[in-house]
């Protein structure tokens, strides 16, 4: 309609989040958002828009890109962008807002796999030093920005709880510090992705998703007071669901940005399940990439689960309706690429899984001639020449879901010939009358291993091309020269944990086309130009 007036964008800008009458722009049209609010299926996070551009948004949130939320949209057309602010019939990129422009600093050792949103990992080396993995090097997982509440204001941040019936209690962040008992928990959030590199790269076929390697796990200690604690005092009744007879299934959990996903009430209620609202971060304040002030902490479960920047929770009879529940975090047979979305559970505890994160070469030991013992049916004694030995060492980690802990790591040094076993470090074990370093109920951080060995050189067998992606493989073969002949082996670790279960051989036995819970057997190719 040629007749709608014209906006500077300045003018735009007065309708944000604020005022009565939000505004956006999307294309060179703007739109009275006011009556779209209370009915957007999203809620507020609309707002994040106002007063400016809505397209970099709709880039976050694709789902919008779709007739029918163009239709909704153009029921609110009011005008047009001025002319002087267009550049080839869109506003200048210096007029549009980055949604990311208010992200924290991120240390430079993490390994970014996307920027916008950060998505980055733990740099392997820093995954087996320490138990806790320190707060900056914690690997980020954001599929939109971070949101941003001042430090001062922290304490009047608000958490709602709303029950079955509709009731709803509120709590700051003072109230939920000072009214509940606070909690430790230790324990490893892992992203459904971990290892996903691994599956495309081994199976050889693609798979949906950011291409992590071994680093999209880490471990902490949290503080937070209990969930169960807070429902309980938001008046749900905890022992009527401990019978089984509540009709809450579900807690679903919100945050600020609009990410959602939920948990089994049964998970949220058990005494032993240590479900946290958490605040702290290995004794220091939650880092804003790591949801500042507030997210839920769900041990032995998908880290899908522990929602950040927190600002919601919900009992329902249902699971949240969020893509990250319902969508996304759910895993089909090999064969299935159209899939029924439905028909699979969202996935919840984790399965067993674990990775080689250091590897080196050492010396190579001398061949040594040792006299042979005689044996029954020989009629003489020969001297056998040992086969010179590639020293080795590689540490790692070990982890279950469902608070099953791990019982032992197998290595192989020979592609799964023959295996022995690992050295599991005492991490939760309590020192010189020290406390064990490890809270909580279940098993709930990953064990590290250590191993220390050496490879004959008759195992090493012709090359069969490489993983140099694959920061370990990277790093272990740096000292071969690119020139010459080479002979490899492969080293391989599998995990298991108290139910006796352990990791499946191939990624190809397990691939799914989203690329979630690559747990086969971590191989690493380690070559000698010997
Ligand atoms: N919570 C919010 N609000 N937004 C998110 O994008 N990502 C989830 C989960 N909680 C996410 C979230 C996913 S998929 C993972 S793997 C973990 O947070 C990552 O947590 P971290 O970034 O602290 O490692
Ligand atoms: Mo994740």
């Amino acid at each position: 309609d040629p007749d709608l007036p014209r906006f500077r964008i300045a003018e735009v800008r007065k309708h944000g989040a604020d005022s009565d009458h939000p505004w956006v722009i999307y294309g060179d049209k703007v739109y009275d958002i006011t009556d779209w609010i209370p009915a957007h299926p999203g809620g507020q996070v609309i707002l994040r828009a106002a007063g400016g551009s809505i397209d970099p948004y709709w880039n976050i949130f694709t789902i919008h890109k779709n007739q029918y939320v163009y239709d909704i949209l153009s029921q609110y057309l009011i005008g047009y962008v001025d002319q002087a602010d267009l550049v080839n019939g869109k506003p200048a990129q210096d007029q549009i807002e980055d949604p990311f422009e208010n992200d924290p600093e991120r240390h430079p050792s993490l390994i970014t796999r996307t920027a916008k949103p950060r998505n980055a990992e733990t740099p392997a080396e820093a995954l087996s030093a320490q138990f806790l993995t320190p707060n900056d090097l914690f690997y980020v997982r954001n599929h939109m920005w971070v949101p941003t509440i001042e430090d001062s204001k922290s304490d009047d941040y608000r958490l709602t709880v709303e029950l079955l019936d509709g009731t709803m209690k509120e709590y700051t962040l003072r109230e939920l510090k000072t009214r509940f008992p606070s909690r430790k928990v230790t324990a490893v959030l892992q992203c459904s992705g971990n290892r996903r590199k691994h599956m495309s790269d081994d199976s050889g076929r693609q798979t949906n998703g950011l291409p992590w390697t071994s680093g999209a796990i880490s471990n902490a200690s949290w503080e937070g007071v209990l969930l169960s604690d807070v429902l309980a005092d938001a008046g749900f009744d905890l022992s009527e669901a401990m019978s089984g007879s509540s009709e809450t299934q579900h807690v679903q959990f919100m945050g600020l940005e609009a990410y959602g996903a939920s948990i089994p009430i049964k998970k949220a209620i058990d005494p032993q399940g240590d479900v946290l609202l958490a605040y702290s971060m290995n004794d220091k304040p939650l880092p804003r990439d790591h949801g500042f002030p507030l997210r839920a902490i769900v041990p032995g479960h998908v880290a899908a689960r522990s929602v950040k920047w927190l600002n919601h929770i919900t009992l329902s009879d249902e699971e949240s309706t969020s893509q990250w529940q319902r969508k996304d975090y759910k895993c089909f047979g090999p064969n299935q690429t159209k899939v029924d979305w439905d028909a699979a559970p969202a996935i919840q505890e984790l399965p067993v899984q674990s990775a080689i994160t250091t590897l080196k070469l050492g010396k190579w030991l001398d061949s040594k001639t040792e006299p042979n013992v005689l044996k029954n049916d020989q009629d003489q004694a020969v001297t056998s020449q040992n086969p010179p030995q590639q020293e080795i060492s590689m540490s790692g980690y070990a982890f279950s879901g469902g608070g099953r802990s791990i019982i032992r790591v197998d290595v192989s040094l020979d592609g799964g010939g023959s295996w022995t076993q690992a050295f599991l470090l005492p991490d939760c074990v309590s020192k010189n009358g020290m406390p064990s370093p490890c809270q909580g109920h279940g098993a709930w951080s990953w064990k590290r291993w250590v191993f220390e060995g050496s490879v004959p050189l008759n195992t090493f067998k012709e090359k069969h091309g490489g993983r140099p992606n694959d920061p370990v493989t990277a790093a272990a073969n740096s000292k071969i020269s690119d020139s010459g002949q080479k002979r490899c082996t492969t080293v391989l670790v599998k995990a298991t944990d108290d139910a006796y279960n352990t990791q499946p051989e191939s990624h190809a036995a397990t691939w799914n086309f989203r690329g979630n819970l690559a747990t086969a057997w971590h191989r690493v190719q380690v070559c000698t130009d010997c």
